[in-house]
């Protein structure tokens, strides 16, 4: 089979079967579908002895939405070199791609077996000691490798020309930016936040800090960014975390990934108070979140510092000064889109399950609230946060 066709349970035990090199042609397998993301199909094929590889197919349409929003296949194509090329600087956190079918847009990954999707298992309020440090690890590796810090200027544009990813950046340019500041169709919210909502569409200052994170997003490529990095694309355990999923990746700015990252950091946090009841239970799992957080941000620079410090070939971007002011950008960039995060995952199309699932409907608003109004007022404060201790004094006295 080489012509596309989306594959059934049947088509991806008979690929694997015949491709992977995992399986004998006669032994049993057994294969079920699991993708519950926005846009794929996801199939888990595996023997009696416990030998295992996850299919990931991209349908030609957005599967949250159906054929009427088609998609392209060359997410595919994205998908499987921007994890080859973060595997190539940070391999322990980066899911190993097998195989890679262009024809079939699918790709073969290791399956990570017992770990869990972040996003579950912080809802039932697990808690992950070595988070903050592997994704601050995998952030600044990426981050830097892929810079103008570190490649040549030949080299770093033909990157950029190779994850050129016009259609997965236009969703999150619709969905993160334009959409949740205005009327549209795609919106999806309660009518009881209707006032929040309007109050926000009147912000002026809000929509110029927007309108200057969406201009950054579209013309300022750092670096080979992941492009999703929610609570959704992250596994884990108590040793181990992985990224997978980035099928958004393009050359962008370095805060964006830091950003949706902490963003889901806050999405969590602000949905225990409607999950856990027990208030020092509640309070732990908290506490745990904002350590996380701050853990990412001091590690993230802690570490591009030293990488910049240490590896930086450009004789311009040696100079110390210009790596922390840098740096600064960065994090200022960050809460920005983290603010964004906290607002389009409230109002706009995609929905994260921490909020929907909460089951109380008066708890479940008073969460939404809460998100739009931290998205808010972070925003605005972004000019005064420029390290993670500055993050961390802002936070407090938005969560008190
Ligand atoms: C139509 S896609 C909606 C969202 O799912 C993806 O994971 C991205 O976060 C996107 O914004
Ligand atoms: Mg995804």
């Amino acid at each position: 089979m080489s012509q596309y066709t989306a594959f059934t349970e049947q088509d991806a035990l008979a690929y694997v079967q015949e491709k992977s090199g995992l399986f004998t042609a006669d032994e049993p397998l057994n294969c079920y579908e699991f993708g519950d993301g926005n846009l794929n199909m996801v199939f888990r094929i595996s023997n009696h002895t416990g030998t295992s590889v996850i299919l990931k197919q991209a349908l030609p349409y957005a599967r949250c939405v159906g054929e009427s929003w088609p998609l392209t296949l060359d997410r595919a194509r994205i998908e499987a070199q921007a994890l080859i090329a973060h595997s190539k600087v940070c391999p322990e956190h980066t899911v190993k791609v097998l195989d890679y079918n262009p024809d079939l847009a699918l790709i073969l990954l290791e399956d990570l077996g017992d770990m869990q999707i972040l996003r579950g298992a912080q809802n039932q309020a697990k808690q992950f000691d070595l988070l903050g440090e592997h994704v601050a690890d995998y952030l600044a590796k990426t981050a830097f490798y892929y810079s103008d810090f570190y490649l040549d200027a030949q080299e770093k544009k033909a990157l950029v020309a190779q994850f050129i990813n016009p259609e997965l950046c236009q969703i999150t340019e619709d969905l993160f930016f334009s959409d949740p500041y205005r009327k549209h169709e795609r919106n999806n919210y309660p009518a009881q936040l209707q006032p929040l909502v309007l109050e926000l569409w009147q912000d002026d200052a809000l929509k110029t800090a927007v309108a200057q994170l969406k201009a950054k997003f579209l013309s300022s490529p750092q670096s080979l960014l992941h492009g999703d990095m929610h609570s959704g694309s992250i596994f884990v355990d108590a040793q181990q975390t992985k990224m997978i999923d980035p099928e958004f990746a393009f050359f962008g700015p370095i805060g964006f990934d830091l950003g949706s990252f902490i963003g889901n950091l806050l999405l969590n946090y602000c949905a225990q108070n409607g999950r856990i009841q027990d208030e020092n239970e509640r309070h732990t799992m908290q506490a745990h979140l904002l350590h996380t957080l701050h853990t990412t941000v001091s590690e993230f620079a802690r570490q591009f510092t030293q990488l910049a410090s240490q590896h930086t070939q450009d004789v311009n971007f040696q100079e110390p000064a210009y790596i922390s002011a840098f740096i600064q950008s960065v994090i200022k960039d960050a809460v920005g889109y983290c603010a964004t995060e906290l607002i389009r995952r409230t109002i706009g199309l995609a929905h994260v399950a921490d909020i929907d699932t909460i089951a109380d409907e008066s708890a479940r608003l008073d969460v939404q609230q809460q998100t739009i109004n931290l998205g808010r007022q972070l925003i605005k404060s972004a000019d005064d946060i420029h390290d993670a201790q500055s993050l961390k004094a802002v936070l407090s006295s938005l969560l008190n």
